[in-house]
């Protein structure tokens, strides 16, 4: 790993690599130097899901430099409030061999990061982050490769879904009949939704796509100091930045609870996320953008069920898994997340209901 990290354009000789983090997809390290306090992240990109890590990296490098570029003109410290890609001595953006890609960044110290969100104060200052992020790129005018062709695409899950299915590779469907019906009884309704961004009207914004709260980084008073995990940077939707945040900051349980009672969406969690996102997005936003936004939280929510529904059915390929059933408790635990917020913001007393 020390010779892994020896490859890149550090300052200095790198002298330990930890492993770090809880990530479903990669795996992250922090390196350490013999001869100075500057750390950075390393992480081996997993290739399986991601076919176009140079494409990827030279996404990551030019919406991060122009991130940098707006974070210096407004006078903030563009070192720690934006990512900063490390090259190879190569001068490429990755590091290859045996077929793995290595990418470095530099480490951000002094932060704070969460697995949850503790406070309305907290959903308030990531609603401002993400709204800000998105209006720092809105005018991104470069190339994008579309890294993760169909990611937030329900079309595209269902053709996988369907697959999947037929197929039943690991001999689990007949098990969780009652969930696939779950997803099933909302198939045409989220659809009807993906119309409006095949048709154009809900625009294509250059955006995250995996706002979790465990990939931003907090400063110690709360706010927003660097968003992270750059990889699904893509022309999107908002609402699905949007939907993603209200899916991870309201949760009143984990994200994988093995007591699906504890999980709810927390209402003052979802007003306080929804202030702070309008506090920055209110200005580029369009009326169907702003009338979508609760069905946004619905849709992403949707989505991830599926998600891990579909590789427990699959013999968990995508998403790294701690035991054996993990995927199922990840369903479970979405599935009475996305029911909590069907309950509260479109049951028929809800004011958003349609
Ligand atoms: C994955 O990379 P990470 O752990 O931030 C996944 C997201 C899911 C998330 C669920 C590329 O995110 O789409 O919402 O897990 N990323 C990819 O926690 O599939
Ligand atoms: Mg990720």
């Amino acid at each position: 790993m020390i010779e892994i990290a020896g490859q890149f354009c550090l300052e200095g000789r790198p002298s330990e690599v930890k492993a770090l983090g809880d990530g479903f997809i990669n795996d992250t390290y922090t390196v350490l130097l013999a001869d100075s306090p500057v750390k950075y992240i390393l992480q081996r990109k997993n290739t399986v899901i991601f076919k176009d890590i140079p494409g990827m990296m030279s996404n990551i490098k030019a919406v991060t430099e122009h991130l940098k570029k707006k974070i210096a003109d407004a006078g903030g410290d563009s070192m720690r409030e934006a990512l900063t890609v490390v090259p190879a001595k190569d001068g490429r953006l990755y590091y290859e061999c045996d077929g793995e890609y290595w990418c470095a960044t530099v480490f951000i110290d002094d932060s704070v990061s969460y697995d949850k969100a503790d406070s309305e104060y907290l959903a308030e200052c990531g609603g401002r982050g993400i709204g800000r992020f998105q209006a720092m790129l809105a005018d991104f005018e470069g190339e994008l490769v579309d890294t993760l062709p169909g990611f937030h695409n329900i079309k595209y899950r269902f053709v996988q879904w369907d697959k999947t299915l037929a197929e039943d590779p690991a001999g689990r469907a007949a098990e969780v009949r009652d969930l696939i019906s779950e997803i099933e009884a909302r198939r045409s309704e989220m659809l009807d939704f993906f119309k409006l961004v095949e048709g154009g009207q809900i625009p294509l914004r250059v955006t995250h796509n995996d706002t979790k709260i465990a990939n931003m980084l907090f400063d110690r008073d709360g706010n927003v100091l660097c968003v992270l995990d750059l990889d699904t940077v893509l022309r999107a939707p908002c609402l699905y930045d949007f939907g993603d945040s209200i899916r991870s900051y309201t949760n009143t349980g984990a994200e994988d609870d093995p007591e699906p009672d504890r999980v709810s969406m927390s209402r003052k969690m979802y007003d306080a996320f929804l202030r702070g996102y309008l506090s920055e997005a209110e200005d580029f936003l369009t009326d169907i953008e702003r009338e979508y936004l609760p069905f946004s939280a619905r849709y992403i929510t949707y989505e991830q069920v599926l998600r891990f529904l579909m590789d427990y059915i699959d013999g968990d390929r995508y998403y790294k898994v701690k035991y054996p059933e993990h995927n199922l408790v990840r369903t479970r635990a979405q599935l009475r997340l996305l029911q909590s917020i069907e309950h509260q913001l479109f049951s028929h007393n809800s004011y958003y209901v349609k």
